[in-house]
């Protein structure tokens, strides 16, 4: 043995061994669950048949919610869109960073490139990750030049592969993005974007409802795509503006391609859905599905489009080896700027189901949404009461995935996800529109916070009030009776928690002064 040609031959041999047994991280990544994320765009709690709904019909939604673990008690952590997306992203509640708010269409990206995020984490776990959908986080460093590649972006915080609007489907740019680049952009009709002011010569919502073939109630004024007035100023980029019937497919067609090229190998997909958000554009498909109008039309689109993808991952043989988790970005509104006959055409349907409040509303909503996980042979059927934030999904799928990545504000909750525990959180921040509150086990305490007690656009009790407010959920889902006077003692206990995990820059303010 002392040639050392031979010990170097075995080196290498016994190297090989080491790399193709446990140690290989390649090997060790074949082995686990594919993950998908399902996110909706202000579905309420309400809005699916399995959580009650009577008069909506959501059978594939149904199918993740009867066969897997449904959670009565399963949180966004923001009323609004970006600080959810920041938060089911990153694992931090969004009130951490002072810019996580509804987002215009030219916002800077809100998530650093240095920064922990889901994707990232899992793709060090040997995953390939994808985004395909609604994105609305920011991008590039607030002066995006929408004609060269727009970075940074999903692909710089993990993503391996982006297919992506922006913004909102009201917002501006209307165009989609797939890794950075809009899809179908001419050079000679370059893109411009404003949120100040409009392109000398362009026509608006507000001064040519001649052009529209949907109205808006308020705000969307600005400029027409598609006959449909939106949020910020475009111009150019004719041939690349989506088509807005056209969206649910797109999304679904790119994710079904994702999967279908990452069959063989885990994959991370964050499909995200832009229904049932304004403004509402079924498939004419779907056109009069729901006798609800659009906003019915559209959930009945969005659950096809959660079959399609099911039916997907069973043809790939893959649905036995993919962790599938529903939920949505926060609570339900009606009318949210475009006459659409939501209100006129709800008959007897609860969008929120038996909650207060709904979008922007610090009740509860606003922010307690369908929550499912679903895994066919490994979850078995259940229905959870346990609390359980989207926040702690980057930790729950970490231990799932085998990363020893944890976030600041999330908790490892997997056993809860896959149904083997009850024991949830006991705490969680509650927040709509930078206010933010306490859930604490069966309580919710809401500080009193000044402004309108309703927001009389979208007609929705935003949970403000002169006073503290207390909540006993279990005797009192539907938030009727403020315990704030009558039991002190639990007020007392909520507010310092609150306070403790806020910090104490609310100490000061005569506000949160216990009277
Ligand atoms: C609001 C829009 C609303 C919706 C929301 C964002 C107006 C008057 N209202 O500012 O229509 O776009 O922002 O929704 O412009 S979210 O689900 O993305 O948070
Ligand atoms: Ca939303």
């Amino acid at each position: 043995m002392s040639n050392p040609n031979i010990t170097l031959i075995l080196a290498g041999i016994f190297g090989l061994f080491v790399r193709c047994s446990s140690a290989d991280p390649r090997s060790a990544a074949e082995s686990k669950p594919n993950i998908v994320v399902i996110y909706l765009d202000d579905l309420g709690y309400g809005d699916m048949s399995a959580y009650g709904a009577k008069s909506l019909k959501t059978p594939h939604m149904d199918r993740l919610a009867n066969e897997g673990v449904r959670f009565t008690n399963g949180y966004a952590s923001s009323a609004t869109c970006s600080p959810s997306r920041y938060a089911l992203l990153t694992g931090r509640y969004p009130w951490r960073n002072a810019d996580a708010k509804i987002l215009p269409g030219t916002a800077p990206l809100l998530i650093g490139t240095d920064e922990l995020t889901l994707p990232k984490m899992l793709k060090e776990q040997g995953y390939t990750t994808a985004v395909v959908g609604k994105w609305h986080l920011g991008l590039g460093d607030g002066m995006v030049d929408w004609n060269q590649r727009v970075s940074p972006g999903p692909n710089e915080i993990g993503f391996d592969y982006s297919y992506i609007m922006a913004a909102t489907q009201d917002r501006v740019p209307t165009v989609y993005l797939e890794n950075g680049l809009v899809e179908g952009l001419d050079s000679t009709d370059p893109i411009l974007v404003d949120y100040g002011k409009n392109f000398e010569g362009e026509p608006t919502g507000k001064d040519n409802p001649e052009l529209l073939r949907i109205r808006w109630h308020h705000g969307h004024n600005n400029s027409i795509v598609n006959g449909i007035p939106r949020i910020g100023y475009m111009k150019g980029g004719e041939r690349a503006k989506w088509v807005d019937e056209d969206m649910a497919d797109r999304f679904l067609e790119k994710s079904k391609s994702f999967i279908g090229q990452h069959a063989d190998k885990p994959f991370f997909l964050y499909y995200a859905l832009q229904q049932p958000h304004v403004p509402r554009t079924p498939h004419p498909r779907f056109e009069g599905s729901s006798g609800m109008g659009p906003r019915g039309d559209v959930i009945l689109e969005a659950d096809w489009c959660v079959g399609e993808l099911l039916q997907t991952l069973e043809k790939e043989g893959l649905l036995e080896n993919t962790l599938v988790i529903f939920t949505s970005d926060n609570g339900p509104v009606l009318n949210d700027g475009y006459y659409d006959d939501a209100v006129e055409l709800l008959g007897s349907h609860k969008p929120a189901g038996p909650l207060r409040g709904g979008k922007y509303s610090l009740f509860e909503a606003g922010t307690r949404v369908p929550f499912m996980a679903y895994w066919k042979g490994t979850i078995a059927p259940k229905v959870s009461g346990a609390l359980i934030s989207q926040i702690d999904l980057l930790n729950s799928l970490a231990q799932l995935a085998g990363s020893e990545y944890r976030s600041e504000d999330g908790e490892e909750l997997l056993d809860v996800l896959m149904g083997k525990s009850d024991q949830g959180r006991e705490t969680l921040v509650l927040e709509a529109t930078t206010r933010t509150a306490l859930r604490h086990q069966n309580w919710v305490m809401i500080p009193p916070y000044k402004g309108p007690t309703i927001n009389q656009m979208v007609n929705i009790e935003l949970g403000n009030d002169g006073d503290f407010q207390l909540y006993d959920l279990d005797s009192d889902i539907g938030q009727q009776r403020n315990l704030a006077s009558e039991n002190k003692a639990k007020l007392q206990e909520m507010v310092t928690l609150f306070v403790s995990i806020r910090g104490d820059r609310y100490l000061d303010t005569e506000a949160l002064e216990l009277k």
